[in-house]
């Protein structure tokens, strides 16, 4: 299969507004609406995002805005979390129904029940789960901050790290801590094929970026491993002219904006649609955008008792994530 090269930004054509991009601007302005993006949903909606960015820059947004009503395109467990830091707003989301497969890997009784196996540890969890199971943590963290967030911890400390075993274990290479590590992993980052990324590295002869999500075997063979923001600046720093990217495709419209100069390319395998895509990503449409903003539904709810508990994780992963 053909490799996904994306030409420079700076080079391409930039359309008009749609109308059903004006009509999504015209709604929000009249619900004194913010729409906040996650990297990973397609490029019409990050386009008409008042901020597009990864969950910890997304929770930022959500916890400090003063709009009254947030729209959370992303999948659950983000709108859950701005809901929780931000509980007096109204959080609607495009379609009730992205979930995630780290999320649904990981119930707050299973991670109750390993706790009992471990006593005595600190439980880290990955911002991809529920609010139940981050009410079950010490701290939350994100691909962004998760070494820095485990490095706060004595280094004797026995750490549950919660729910992605690939990010885990980059996290374990990166302090030189042994964890235990949940069983779970992210359905897309966990399907690239070590081989085939050799192949286009060779064949273009550039270098490749990956999530901490993948799999050690394909970060084995990638030059560099960071979250979607931590991309961004490797990429305008990197001195090739192409980068190969492996992560969620819609990561590359982000890519080429920040870094208009460069041709990224996605790496293979290109296995939905043609290419790595999040099947609960993908159910963010702006058709979808329009109508919840129309509707003011799905709108998200937590219970008040849950919220609470996982506020403070929360909390104090913002807090140990200041500069
Ligand atoms: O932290 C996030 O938002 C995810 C899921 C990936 C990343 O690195 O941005």
């Amino acid at each position: 299969m053909e490799p996904i090269i994306f030409p420079p930004y700076k080079d391409s054509p930039k359309p008009a507004l749609s109308p059903l991009q004006e009509e999504v601007l015209r709604l929000k302005r009249e619900r004194n609406a913010v729409i906040l993006a996650h990297n990973y949903v397609d490029e019409d909606i990050q386009l008409i995002a008042d901020f597009c960015g990864d969950s910890l820059g997304l929770s930022f947004q959500a916890r400090d805005t003063s709009a009254d009503v947030i729209v959370f395109c992303g999948v659950d467990f983000m709108a859950e979390t701005a809901k929780i830091l931000n509980p007096e707003k109204t959080v609607l989301m495009p379609d009730a129904a992205s979930g995630c497969s780290l999320e649904e890997s990981c119930s707050a009784e299973e991670l109750a029940a390993f706790k009992r196996e471990y006593p005595d540890s600190a439980v880290v969890s990955y911002i991809n789960c529920s609010g139940a199971v981050k009410a079950e943590s010490d701290v939350i963290c994100t691909s962004g901050n998760a070494v820095k967030i485990v490095e706060k911890f004595p280094k004797d400390r026995r750490i549950i790290f919660a729910p992605d075993k690939y990010l885990g274990s980059w996290v374990e290479e990166q302090t030189g801590r042994k964890m235990i590590l949940w069983d779970g992993c992210c359905c897309a980052h966990a399907s690239y094929d070590p081989e085939a990324i050799k192949k286009i590295k060779a064949a273009l002869n550039a270098p490749v970026v990956c999530h901490p999500e993948c799999p050690k075997p394909v970060r084995d063979v990638c030059d560099f491993v960071c979250s979607t923001e931590k991309m961004i600046n490797w990429a305008r720093e990197n001195p090739s002219k192409t980068i190969i990217v492996a992560t969620v495709f819609q990561m590359i419209h982000r890519l080429r904006r920040e870094v208009p100069d460069k041709i990224f390319v996605a790496a293979p395998p290109n296995d939905i649609q043609n290419c790595k895509r999040c099947r609960h990503m993908d159910k963010n449409t702006l058709e979808k955008v329009r109508d919840c903003l129309r509707d003011m539904s799905p709108s998200i709810k937590v219970d008040p008792e849950l919220a609470k508990k996982a506020r403070k994780p929360i909390e104090k992963m913002l807090e140990w994530s200041k500069k």
